[in-house]
């Protein structure tokens, strides 16, 4: 039974017609009226005309590749797209704290007679899956990418600096949303820190996270990645400057997507892409660009079930003495007694506690 969005209230509205902090377009207005429509969905539906993909979003318009042309077999990195607005009632098969449009999203459009390329979106089918995270702005669940395949979590060996906190959160965000984590150290040109390739090698040993190094300057790498894009919906994410259009670029073989230097003074990348958006891979198989974020922050997890996405604690969580164990203040805490004992990175576990610090934050804040 699919769901319908309720008419968000006046802040609501507001909310959703602001730009995002990080430049990421909200379709304009997605007002949604639901009374009537639960009387009778499937008219509702009868509105579209075609069916398509979102492959980007632009200036409030969502642009839609419809499915002939998205599944046709030609070499072409994007196709003609139908610029789509989410005005008036649009219904949804997804939760209603998601984001009601992703890139990557499946939907039906009912296109504009006498207006040739335009569309209005009627219908959001269900995500298969999704890439999200807690919005900054308005704290529900913003959707990176829907109905992705894998998750590249794009890293710089440096420039900028290495984040292990981001990354074990990109780990509990791909588990989260069901998608198949690959973490990309990229840049490996400028050298591989000997202790920062040891703790990486714990990812795939202890969590069986697949682990590919790369370098858009000597191409080392790239065939791997590649390889793994082949055939599915992948999504790059990462922090602003990493090289994740750079990745694209080199791809494709071509420059696709803008590349801009990181800034020298703070040594952080530029925000240069500013929407997510979705093209198709020469050999098959789609690659989905995304802006580097200010801040990644996990949404929809409950402060108990944290421990739960750190499969790394797994075998000794259930020697601890008190259950459910938060694994910080409990006397006789087998998985705190695994970091001293040099089981568990040391990092991992401080990872956990931020992050459980965090979510117990937020869940205060409800
Ligand atoms: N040394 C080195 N520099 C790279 C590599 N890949 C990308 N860069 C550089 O890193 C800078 C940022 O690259 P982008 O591709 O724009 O980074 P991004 O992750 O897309 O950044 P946003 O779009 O802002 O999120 C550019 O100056 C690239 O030339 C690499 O493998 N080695
Ligand atoms: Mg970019
Ligand atoms: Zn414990």
């Amino acid at each position: 039974m699919p769901y319908f969005r309720r008419k968000p209230h006046r802040k609501a509205i507001l909310r959703d017609d602001a730009v995002r902090q990080e430049g990421t377009v909200l379709p304009e207005r997605s007002v949604v009226r639901s009374t009537q429509l639960k009387k009778n969905p499937t008219k509702h539906r009868q509105r579209a005309d075609c069916q398509g993909r979102i492959v980007g979003v632009a200036s409030a318009v969502w642009l839609v590749e419809e499915s002939s042309s998205y599944h046709a077999a030609n070499d072409e990195p994007f196709r003609a797209t139908h610029q789509c607005t989410a005005r008036g009632v649009v219904s949804s098969d997804n939760p209603p704290e998601e984001s009601l449009l992703a890139v990557g999203d499946w939907v039906d459009f009912a296109t504009i007679p006498g207006e040739e390329g335009k569309g209005v979106i009627v219908h959001v089918r269900q995500r298969q899956n999704r890439l999200f995270r807690l919005s900054p702005s308005s704290r529900e669940v913003d959707i990176l990418a829907a109905n992705v395949d894998r998750a590249f979590l794009v890293h710089a060996v440096r420039q900028p600096y290495f984040s292990r906190r981001l990354l074990d959160r990109h780990v509990v965000a791909c588990e989260q949303g069901q998608v198949e984590p690959v973490i990309v150290i990229n840049k490996i040109d400028l050298g591989v820190p000997p202790e920062l390739a040891a703790a990486l090698c714990y990812y795939h040993e202890r969590l069986g996270v697949r682990l590919c190094y790369t370098s858009t300057i000597t191409g080392e790498g790239l065939g791997e990645l590649m390889a793994l894009m082949h055939g599915c919906t992948s999504v790059l994410v990462g922090a602003s400057g990493v090289g994740k259009s750079a990745i694209l670029n080199a791809c494709f073989g071509q420059p696709i997507q803008a590349v801009r230097e990181i800034s020298s003074k703070y040594q952080r990348g530029r925000h240069t892409t500013t929407n997510a958006r979705l093209f198709h891979l020469p050999g098959g198989g789609k690659l989905i660009d995304t802006p580097g974020l200010r801040e990644f922050a996990l949404a929809q997890i409950a402060p108990e079930e944290l421990a739960f996405y750190f499969h790394d604690f797994d075998p000794f969580y259930p020697q601890c003495k008190y259950l459910p164990c938060t694994h910080t203040h409990e006397p006789d805490c087998a998985v705190r007694a695994a970091v001293a004992a040099g089981h568990i990175q040391t990092e991992r576990y401080d990872s956990y506690v931020r992050m459980l610090e965090s979510l117990t934050y937020h869940s205060e804040e409800r």
